[in-house]
C-alpha cells in the first residue's frame, strides 16, 4: 500500500490511520440538519474538526441520504467553492471534494482541493476524465443503484464482501485506463450505500480482503443507520456505536475513517493503533 499519498499541495501520510472529518454544506444533510450551511459556520466547523486531529476536511455539496434528488450543478458550485477556498486559504488544509460532477472536481481542483471522494466512482459523464486531469487522489466507492433507490430492497447475488471487491477491481481498472493513477486510488466498501443492516455488519467483519488490492481503505460510518437499526439509536445518539464501528474498521484495515465527530474518534483510532503497533519497531 503506498504509505504516502499526493493530494496536490499536501501529502497524507498514510502510515498510520487518519481521520477524515466531514463537513456538509447541504441544506438537507445526513445528521446536520444544515447548521453548517453559513460559509463562517462551515469554515469555523473545519478549523474545529482540524484542531481536534482531522488530516482531511471532506467537504459535500449534494445530499446522498437515501431518497435524495441531485442539486443541479450550479447550486453544487455555489455551495462547496467558496468553502475550498476559504478551507485551502486560511487554514491550508487538506480538502476533499464529495462530488460526482466533473465540473465541481476541475473547480475544486483548480481552487487547491487535494483529494476527490465519489460516492459513484466516477461514473457520471465527464468525472473520469476530470478526475485524471486533476492528478488528484480518488476515493472509489461500492454502491449498488442511486442514493434514490439504492435503500428500495437491495439484494446480492453473491456474498456482499465479494460483489464489493468484484466492484472495486473493475473500477480500479476504469479508473487507470482513463490515466487515474493507481498509486492514486482509495478504496471504499460504501457502508448503507444500497445495503440493508446484515451488508452492513457482514462486510465490515469481513473487510480485511479489500486492503489486499494494496490501496489504502477508506471506511465510512459515522450516525449511519446501521447503527441506529442495531442499538435503536436517534442520529444524535450514535457516537458510542460509530467509535465502536470506527475501531473495528481499523482493527480490520481501514486507513482513512470519514466521522463526523473528529476528536473521539482520532482517540478510539489512534488507541486501537497502539495496540495493532504493539511488538513492532514501528
Ligand atoms: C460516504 C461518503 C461514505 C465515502 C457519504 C453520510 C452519507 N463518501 N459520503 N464513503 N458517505 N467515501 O455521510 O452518512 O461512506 S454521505
Amino acid at each position: 500500500m503506498p504509505k504516502q499519498l499526493r493530494c496536490g499541495r499536501h501529502q497524507l501520510d498514510l502510515s498510520y490511520p487518519r481521520v477524515m472529518g466531514i463537513l456538509n454544506v447541504t441544506p438537507d444533510s445526513f445528521s446536520d440538519g444544515g447548521r453548517h450551511n453559513a460559509l463562517d459556520e462551515a469554515v469555523r466547523h473545519a478549523e474545529t474538526m482540524l484542531a481536534e486531529g482531522a488530516a482531511i476536511i471532506d467537504i459535500g455539496g449534494e445530499s446522498t441520504r437515501p431518497g435524495a434528488t441531485p442539486v443541479p450543478l450550479q447550486e453544487e458550485l455555489d455551495r462547496v467553492l467558496p468553502v475550498v477556498e476559504r478551507l485551502v486559504n486560511e487554514l491550508d488544509a487538506l480538502v476533499s471534494l464529495d462530488t460526482s460532477r466533473g465540473e465541481v472536481m476541475h473547480e475544486a481542483a483548480s481552487r487547491g482541493a487535494g483529494m476527490i471522494n465519489d460516492v459513484r466512482s466516477l461514473r457520471w459523464p465527464g468525472a473520469l476524465e476530470a478526475a485524471a486531469m486533476s492528478g488528484l487522489p480518488v476515493c472509489v466507492m461500492h454502491m449498488l443503484g442511486e442514493p434514490t433507490d439504492m435503500q428500495r430492497a437491495p439484494h446480492y447475488e453473491v456474498p456482499i464482501e465479494e460483489a464489493v471487491a468484484t466492484f472495486l477491481e473493475k473500477r480500479i481498472a476504469e479508473c487507470e485506463a482513463a490515466g487515474v493513477r493507481r498509486d492514486q486510488l482509495v478504496l471504499d466498501p460504501g457502508f448503507g450505500f444500497g445495503k440493508r443492516v446484515e451488508h452492513n455488519l457482514r462486510l465490515l467483519n469481513r473487510m480485511q480482503p479489500l486492503t489486499e488490492f494494496g490501496l489504502p481503505v477508506l471506511a465510512g460510518m459515522s450516525r449511519k443507520s446501521m447503527i441506529g437499526k442495531v442499538l435503536a439509536r436517534p442520529v444524535e445518539e450514535r457516537l458510542p456505536g460509530g467509535l465502536a464501528l470506527a475501531t473495528m474498521a481499523v482493527e480490520r484495515g481501514a486507513r482513512i475513517v470519514r466521522v463526523h465527530d473528529v476528536g473521539p474518534t482520532v482517540d478510539a483510532v489512534n488507541m486501537t493503533w497502539a495496540v495493532l503497533q504493539e511488538g513492532t519497531d514501528a
